[in-house]
This record gives C-alpha cells, sequence and structure tokens, in this order.
C-alpha cells in the first residue's frame, strides 16, 4: 500500500524524470495531467494501491525498427521508426503515425500519452498510442515517399490489427501516405481489415474524416461559447499551420461567420485583413494538400502581407488557434496575446502551448481550450470509421458529422463536470484531465495488477 504522502507533484515529477531522462516534452504532458489529478489520488486508495500514475507514465510496449528504402536516385536510405503501444486499458491502441525530421522517442511518447486521455474523453472504446518515424517528406517525389511508406509497413504490419492497434495519420502522413501504407499491410495479409484510420473513401474511409479534427475543434470552441452565452459570428481568429487541422478549423470558422486572419507553415505566416475566405481557402487546400507548397505563395497571390520565420500571434483578434505543432506559443507569445485581449486559445495541434505560456493565459483570465479536449473531433472520427468497418457500411457526411458534433458536445460537458472556475473562468485543462483520467483508472483498478 503507498501512503497519501508520496503523491506529491515534486516528488512523483523528479523519479519520472530519473527514470526517462532528456524527455523534455513527456515530462511536460506528464507534468500537466498529474498537477490536474493528484487530488483525486489523494482521495482514492485505490488508485494509489494499484500505483495507477506509475502504471499509466510506462508505456506498455514501445517498438523501435530500421526502416531501409531507396531514393530515385538509387541510394540506400536508413530510417528510424517508433511504434509506441502506451495504453490499452480502455480498448485497442490507437493514435497516428507522424514523419518529420524531428520525430524522436520524447516527442512520441508524449503524443501517446496524450492520446490515451483524449481517447478515453472521446467516449469511445480506444487505448493510446503513437507512431511515427524521422523520415522527412519535404521534396521527396510521389516514388520515394511509397518506397518508404511500403518498407515501414513491412515491419509495422506485425505489430497492429483491428483488435490490437490502429494507426492513422498526423504531421507528415495524410491521405497519400495512408493509401501507401494500407497497400502494403494488405499485400503482406491478405486481409481487408479496418487496421488504419484516414483511408481513401474508396477502400473504408469515413466521410468527414479530413474534416474532423478542424471542425471538431471549431465545434468545441462553438461550445465554449454558447456556454458563456456568447458566438462566433462576426469574430476573428487568427490560425497557425497550413496542414489537415489548420484547413478544415479555417473552413469551419467561414462557415459560422468568423473571419480567419492568418495560416502559417514552417516558413513563416501569411497576414490577410480581409480574411481567408472560401475562395481563397480553395486555393490555399490547393497549394497544400495537392501541390505540396510554400505558403508565401498565398500572400503572392492575394497581395497579402508574408512574415517569414515568423509565428502569427501579434495579429490581433479574438481567437487563437495554433493548428501547427507543440511548444510553438511560448511565454512571450501569450504576453502578447494577452495584451491584444485574446478571447479564447483552442488547441488544435497537440500541446502547442509551453507550460509558462498556458500559466500566464490562464491567469489573464482568457478562455484555454486544452489539444486533449479541442482535437479529439479527429480520432473520435477515426473511431466512428473502426466501427464502420468493423460493420462493412459506410454513413452519409451528415451521419458522421451529428455524431461528431455529439461528440464535442459531450467532451465539453465532461471538462463541465470535473472542473471549476480559476480566474473567472472555466478551468477546462483540470475537468478534460480528471475526465480522461478517471475512465481509464477505473478499468486499470478493474485488471488487478497488470
Ligand atoms: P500536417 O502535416 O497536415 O500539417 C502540419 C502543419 O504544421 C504544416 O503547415 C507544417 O508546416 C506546420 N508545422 C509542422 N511542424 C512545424 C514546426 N516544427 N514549426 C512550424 N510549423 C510546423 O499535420 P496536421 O495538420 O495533421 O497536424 C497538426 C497538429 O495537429 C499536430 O500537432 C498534430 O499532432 C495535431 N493533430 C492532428 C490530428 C489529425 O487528425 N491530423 C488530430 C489531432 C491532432 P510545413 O509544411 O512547413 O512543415
Ligand atoms: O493526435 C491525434 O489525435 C491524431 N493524430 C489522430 C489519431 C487517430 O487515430 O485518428
Amino acid at each position: 500500500m503507498t501512503s497519501k504522502s508520496f503523491y506529491d507533484l515534486d516528488c512523483f515529477m523528479h523519479g519520472l524524470k530519473r527514470r526517462n531522462p532528456a524527455e523534455p516534452n513527456f515530462h511536460q504532458a506528464v507534468h500537466e495531467v498529474v498537477e490536474s489529478v493528484i487530488p483525486l489520488i489523494r482521495e482514492t486508495q485505490a488508485y494509489r494501491d494499484a500505483s495507477i500514475l506509475e502504471r499509466l507514465t510506462e508505456p506498455d510496449r514501445i517498438i523501435t525498427f530500421r526502416v531501409t528504402w531507396m531514393d530515385d536516385a538509387g541510394n540506400t536510405r536508413v530510417n528510424r521508426a517508433w511504434r509506441v503501444q502506451f495504453n490499452n486499458s480502455i480498448g485497442p491502441y490507437k493514435g497516428g503515425l507522424r514523419f518529420h525530421k524531428d520525430v524522436d522517442l520524447d516527442t512520441l511518447k508524449f503524443l501517446g500519452f496524450e492520446q490515451t486521455f483524449k481517447n478515453s474523453l472521446t467516449g469511445l472504446p480506444m487505448g493510446g498510442a503513437k507512431g511515427g518515424s524521422n523520415f522527412n517528406p519535404k521534396g521527396k517525389s510521389d516514388g520515394e515517399v511509397m518506397r518508404f511508406c511500403h518498407a515501414m509497413m513491412t515491419e509495422l504490419q506485425r505489430h497492429i490489427g483491428e483488435d490490437t492497434d490502429v494507426p492513422a495519420g498526423d504531421i507528415g502522413v495524410g491521405g497519400r501516405e495512408l493509401g501507401y501504407l494500407f497497400g502494403q499491410y494488405k499485400r503482406l495479409n491478405n486481409r481487408f481489415a479496418g487496421v488504419l484510420t484516414g483511408k481513401g473513401l474508396s477502400f473504408g474511409g469515413s466521410a468527414g474524416r479530413k474534416e474532423a479534427t478542424g471542425h471538431g475543434a471549431v465545434y468545441f470552441l462553438k461550445e465554449i461559447l454558447e456556454h458563456q452565452g456568447e458566438g462566433l459570428s462576426g469574430k476573428t481568429a487568427i490560425v497557425s499551420g497550413s496542414g489537415n487541422v489548420a484547413l478544415y478549423a479555417i473552413e469551419k470558422l467561414n462557415e459560422l461567420g468568423c473571419k480567419t486572419l492568418t495560416a502559417s507553415d514552417s516558413s513563416g505566416f501569411i497576414f490577410d485583413p480581409d480574411g481567408i475566405t472560401d475562395e481563397k481557402l480553395e486555393f490555399l487546400k490547393e497549394l497544400k494538400e495537392v501541390r505540396r507548397g510554400r505558403i508565401h505563395e498565398y500572400a503572392d497571390k492575394f497581395g497579402c502581407e508574408f512574415h517569414a520565420g515568423k509565428r502569427p500571434w501579434s495579429v490581433k483578434a479574438d481567437f487563437a488557434l495554433p493548428c501547427a505543432t507543440q511548444n510553438e506559443i511560448d511565454a512571450e507569445d501569450a504576453r502578447e496575446l494577452v495584451s491584444n485581449n485574446v478571447h479564447a486559445v483552442i488547441e488544435g495541434a497537440n500541446m502547442p502551448t509551453t507550460a509558462d505560456a498556458v500559466l500566464i493565459l490562464q491567469q489573464a483570465g482568457i478562455t484555454f481550450g486544452p489539444a486533449k479536449a479541442a482535437n479529439a473531433g479527429g480520432v473520435a472520427v477515426s473511431g466512428l470509421e473502426q466501427s464502420q468497418n468493423a460493420l462493412r457500411i459506410a454513413w452519409t457526411h451528415e451521419e458522421v458529422d451529428n455524431r461528431l458534433q455529439g461528440i464535442m458536445r459531450g467532451i465539453h460537458q465532461k471538462c463541465l463536470r470535473h472542473s471549476e472556475e480559476v480566474h473567472g473562468t472555466v478551468d477546462y485543462i483540470k475537468g478534460a484531465n480528471i475526465a480522461g483520467f478517471t475512465k481509464v483508472a477505473d478499468a486499470m483498478v478493474a485488471y488487478g495488477a497488470v
């Protein structure tokens, strides 16, 4: 039996850092959750007896492997890939694959840990996982990306399955990559099964999956605003990124009458004071999804500002939606958002706000929608894709969208149920962490010491 006094945040984090040195992103993600749930652990002897926090912060399994592939010039190339199977207490492992030059185990551990609570919040039976590779897709031909994906799946296929682990997309992994990955899985196993989500619509994909994360984030913002007696119409937003999440967040903001002033990529951001209208958004989708070009082309075409090497947080707006990558809003950015009187920050990306920045925003009374709640729409529709695959049916876009809206409403309600007011606004971080944690922890207690 573990004593109550052991459950001190600093003491727990000290041990975690000792066991997982040089993993700052993982430490950051764990700290945020543990800070929220520690009062509950102190109150609940069953959680202490079962060493829930120690078990929840240790991945079930980490698979590391070499991916060997040939580039167009005939050179043999080598990358490292991982699948972090974090926790399958409430369902098969589920979470995306990331291809980016900076991917390392630290990044995938933080993402797999977060995914466990996010998936729990959706109410669907999904465990948490994340995978990926330090493969850099930038500048690679379709043929090179295909050969990489086929080589990666040659190893990954033995670790996944529709009842075991179901990967999906993330940064650098979209429809093209998932097609190549699924094709190789099917070739090697002679099985057509729902082992990946985000698939093309002609081979088992779900209507609305591509749009789900961005649309879901805006639905979450809508829920928050309705709770406050406010709305989106006539307001303005600043968005970072111009990938899957950002594009469809902008689409839904437009639909609900909120003007988006910015978009970005790793080269800088564009500032369009007239707003990224539906017509301009079509150009941006074609630029990013089809031609894989750089964001300055938007500024060249529509005659607006391009700020090389900068992030958009200095632009004044009602809402900020970081939709690119982790730690893209730092303390200085947060101070700027506060001085510009931003009303809410909604995390479309995973952990885009540093811990210092979160504190600054919260202390200023700014509404903060944490990633594990705000961007859960993507994995939620992945869960719906799994259901459709298992039933061998396909729901309409309207059916999926209705379910997505219901799930985002449900997540908002769960956050409210487990939170309290701080600095005059609902603490959605605490609400999301406690609600996500409780379901997983209760399942782990039920299993005994496994
Ligand atoms: P994409 O690859 O489609 O787009 C990523 C965007 O972010 C691009 O504009 C990219 O610019 C930019 N970006 C990536 N890394 C950096 C960096 N280090 N610095 C600056 N900009 C960067 O990915 P997604 O839109 O799918 O993912 C975005 C975020 O949302 C990630 O945090 C992801 O984990 C999260 N997320 C994604 C979900 C999904 O369903 N896809 C679901 C839930 C969360 P460039 O092209 O120049 O690299
Ligand atoms: O971070 C995420 O939730 C995702 N990248 C989506 C995962 C999924 O399985 O759809």
